[in-house]
């Protein structure tokens, strides 16, 4: 075995070069893998917290590097998202300021440039930006959304059904080109898994993973939305329809004795169990069925059927979580497998965060911690010797200049983000950013979350909603972690305020987003 891992080795131009390299020197042009998963909240991550799950294989990515614990994004929706990781540009200058535009595939953006510095690039998984990738050698996309069983890829432009779990095929996908590549070229593979977005089907190996688990609710759960009127009038509430019986929570009765308010919506479930193959269908049934007649005696109702609905959406949640975390424990291994171990910097993110019962919610979209934070970890190749925590303001803008940096590729004056490569050294970083600016457009939409601004400090948080309303609101995180008590009108507060609004301005002129008139 050794003599072929050795040959391999050999045979890769990235590798050769690191071999000639000193002992602490950075890799030149290291190899890239960049998985992203959809929906993935930094709660339900052990590296960050082990309350809810323990994921110890994206946890070995933290240990071989950094954990950022103030990642963020500039606008939590997954289109968005995932333009400004390619363009390294908030979504008003990159134009996918929602999911329902169409991605301009021809601006630049991170692989391209890659692909001209002589890096073979690859795409796997979900793209959710309507245009066909560009700037890649090789991509198979999930189409829009994606499912979770049996899925159809949209291979190169060729659509084809596949039998299997998403999570599982997205890596067998990842892993074969890994295989095929030419192996005398640096390469940089984006894996993004559809996984643990709605509706949140684990793969059925993971179904009873939780069933005995009961999760405390968390303390703001029952939150009244007090001084903050877009959070009052949103429409991703675990304690409401907002959340589906049916389509969320599974509870796909035979007799369709169990009525929800949007038929459509049920419809939509009872489909993805009719594409399920027989075996699949049936450790489902398996699984879900004494928990649809269980809730049938029960008749739960007020805080009762809000907790229970609360425990059904962790379990499958969860679930989710640890087909994605076994998977990128396959992508280590590989890496280790041949080789690429120490000339392969591998990141783990989500397109933004998501709420695990906070304020009582689902979904992402505002720009409140829980999702507007995103985890990040990176195990870093030879040469980047941080390791542990680190406290910078970071953003997703910040992920294509670094990857360029890494590459020693130069960084266009266009984009918007900084190299996070001074952090990812041991030694001290003297200047960095003091806030963050977020903007928030998908409304009036599902979900209902109005349009937002905001900028947010080390400290503080200030964040304007806008449309059909104008308010509004401050936040002291470090005596208010949770968002509780809007503090605008908090004569304490005023100059706070002052200088928060000032920093708003300044961001606005810095990221050339001061006309409003378009949106
Ligand atoms: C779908 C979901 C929403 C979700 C958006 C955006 N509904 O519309 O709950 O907010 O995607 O998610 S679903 O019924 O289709 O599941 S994103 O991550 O793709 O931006
Ligand atoms: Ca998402």
């Amino acid at each position: 075995m050794k003599s072929i891992n050795l040959l391999t080795a050999i045979g890769m131009g990235a590798l050769a070069l690191t071999g000639c390299a000193k002992k602490s020197e950075p890799v030149k042009q290291p190899n890239i893998i960049f998985i992203m998963s959809d929906d993935h909240s930094y709660q339900t991550i052990s590296a960050y917290s082990d309350k809810l799950i323990k994921t110890p294989n994206i946890d070995r990515i933290a240990s071989g590097g950094v954990i950022f614990q103030n990642s963020f994004v500039g606008n939590s929706i997954c289109g968005p998202s995932r333009a400004t990781l390619l363009t390294g540009k908030h979504t008003h200058i990159n134009g996918q300021i929602n999911n329902r535009v169409t991605f301009d595939g021809s601006q630049e953006t991170f692989p391209k440039l890659l692909q001209q510095a002589g890096y073979q690039t690859a795409l796997v998984g979900k793209w959710h930006l309507r245009s066909n990738p560009t700037g890649f050698d090789y991509w198979n996309i999930l189409p829009g959304q994606g499912e979770y069983y049996n899925p159809h890829f949209i291979e190169m432009g060729q659509k084809k059904r596949f039998e299997g779990y998403v999570t599982n095929l997205t890596t067998d996908f990842a892993l074969d080109w890994l295989n095929g590549r030419d192996k005398t070229k640096p390469f940089c593979l984006l894996l993004h898994n559809k996984a643990p977005h709605r509706t949140w089907m684990p793969d059925t190996a993971d179904l009873k993973l939780f069933a005995d688990r009961q999760f405390e609710l968390p303390d703001n759960f029952f939150d009244e939305y007090e001084g903050r009127q877009a959070a009052k009038e949103q429409k991703l509430s675990i304690r409401e329809s907002d959340m589906d019986l049916v389509y969320d929570l599974k509870m796909a009765d035979k007799e369709k004795e169990i009525v929800t308010p949007r038929p459509g919506l049920a419809n939509g479930q009872r489909n993805r169990l009719k594409a399920m193959n027989p075996a699949q269908r049936k450790a489902w049934d398996a699984h879900y069925d004494p928990i649809i007649k269980d809730f049938k005696d029960r008749k739960l109702k007020g805080k009762e059927l809000d907790e229970w609905k609360y425990q059904r959406y962790m379990h499958d949640y969860l679930g989710c979580i640890k087909s994605v975390d076994d998977n990128v424990g396959r992508v280590l291994d590989y890496l280790k497998a041949n080789g690429l171990d120490e000339n392969t910097i591998v990141v783990y993110t989500s397109d933004q965060g998501f709420y695990m019962g906070e304020h009582g919610w689902f979904d992402k979209r505002f720009m409140y911690e829980e999702s507007f934070r995103t985890p990040l970890v990176m195990k870093l190749p030879k040469g980047y010797n941080k390791r542990g925590a680190v406290k910078q303001l970071v953003q997703n803008i910040d992920y294509a200049p670094t990857f360029l940096d890494l590459a020693g590729v130069k960084i266009p004056e266009s984009v918007q983000g900084v190299s996070l490569k001074p952090l990812l050294k041991e030694g001290k970083v003297e200047k960095w950013r003091d806030a963050l600016y977020y903007h928030y457009y998908e409304f009036p939409n599902e979900h209902m979350v109005k349009k937002h601004y905001g900028v947010r400090t080390d400290r503080y948080k200030l964040i304007h909603f806008y449309h059909d309303i104008d308010t509004w609101e401050l936040f002291d995180l470090e005596k208010d972690p949770q968002e509780m008590h809007n503090l605008i009108n908090d004569k304490a507060y005023a100059e706070v305020k002052t200088n928060l609004m000032k920093k708003l301005k300044e961001l606005q002129v810095q990221y050339n987003d001061t006309d409003r008139s378009k949106y």
